[in-house]
């Protein structure tokens, strides 16, 4: 995997980051991208499509995948979430395997069967792995870190065991300096001004989703999608984006809506600010909603919305 040869010295590869839910897999894309391509957001599951955000130095360029946390998956579009993170780790040059540390220290997790079941995968899958134990901001005394530490590192011979906070930043520049060592030599796979792979359809339509994962309950965003039905550029230079809210259930579509219309309003008003800042564009935003009962469970809606191979 390390040519060493061509390139000139130059790197690029892909590094794919796995881990549970809400171990704060999205944050350190943004972080290590330093824009935000993905969404995050403090609920679990909000993560639900391989995302790729690039970064590029004199020397090297890392294409870092941001996958869905791995869990015990109890629905089709689940099933399909988590298949995509573990099929990640067989394509990539390099993984971080992120954990939640006060979390884990604060349950502390002798039984910790997620982790080991996902640190299953990552040998399997024979790619050198990080540890990265994220979230150190908030052990207040570092030497819990150590057993934590240790009772993983003795599941599995990881590559490197560093400690992070994506959310401040810290240990990033360690992180980076050991990530670049285990890259193979090659060209650069992108522009140095690219910072992801996604269109900008489905970066609105993420920005849309995060505001229902903000401003709604707990469960209705889990059964909510969002999909971009018309993109258009108008000649005064705003963009009109037309899309759909697609929700499981008839129930949903008034909570979605909201009295007169507000919480619908409220969500529009907040997305189009957001999608404004990173297109660095004036943006008209229609929202609608939609019932496709179910859709979560079915093939071929899934597909429809672009949760597909
Ligand atoms: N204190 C702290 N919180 C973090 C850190 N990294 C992520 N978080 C928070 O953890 C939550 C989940 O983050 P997210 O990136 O969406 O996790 P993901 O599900 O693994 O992608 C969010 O509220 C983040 O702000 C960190 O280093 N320190
Ligand atoms: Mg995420």
């Amino acid at each position: 995997m390390t040519g060493q040869s061509e390139g000139g010295g130059h790197r690029t590869g892909f590094v794919g980051i796995v881990g549970r839910p809400n171990v704060g897999k999205s944050t350190l894309l943004n972080k290590l991208v330093g824009e935000q391509v993905a969404i995050a957001t403090p609920k679990p599951q909000t993560t639900r499509d391989r995302i790729r955000g690039i970064r590029t130095w004199d020397d090297w360029q890392a294409v870092f995948v941001d996958t869905p946390g791995i869990h015990e998956p109890r629905t089709k579009l689940n099933r399909y979430m988590v298949d995509l993170a573990v099929g990640t780790l067989a394509e990539v040059d390099l993984a971080y395997l992120l954990v939640d540390a006060p979390a884990l220290i604060e349950r502390q997790a002798k039984n910790d069967t997620e982790n080991a079941r996902i640190i299953e995968h990552v040998a399997e899958a024979k790619t050198p792995t990080f540890l990265l134990v994220n979230k150190v901001d908030k052990v207040k005394d570092k030497a819990q870190l150590l057993p934590m530490i240790e009772r993983l590192a003795a599941l599995h011979e990881f590559a490197e065991v560093v400690p992070i906070s994506a959310r401040r930043g810290d240990g990033l520049e360690p992180l980076l300096e050991l990530t670049r060592a285990r890259l193979p030599e090659g060209p650069p796979m992108f522009d140095a001004d690219e910072l992801t792979d996604r269109p900008l359809r489905f970066l609105a339509a993420e920005l849309v989703r995060e505001q229902l994962i903000m401003q709604l309950g707990q469960e209705l965003p889990y059964h909510a999608a969002v999909r971009v039905d018309a993109w258009e550029e108008r000649p005064n230079g705003v963009v009109a984006i037309y899309a759909t809210i697609v929700v499981g259930r008839k129930s949903h579509k008034p909570i979605v809506v909201g009295r007169a219309g507000a919480k619908i309003k409220a969500i529009g008003q907040t997305s189009r600010t957001r999608i404004e800042r990173f297109l660095e564009r004036s943006i008209y935003l229609d929202l609608r909603v939609k019932v496709e009962e179910g859709w979560i469970d079915k093939a071929d809606v899934l597909r429809d919305l672009g949760y597909d191979e």
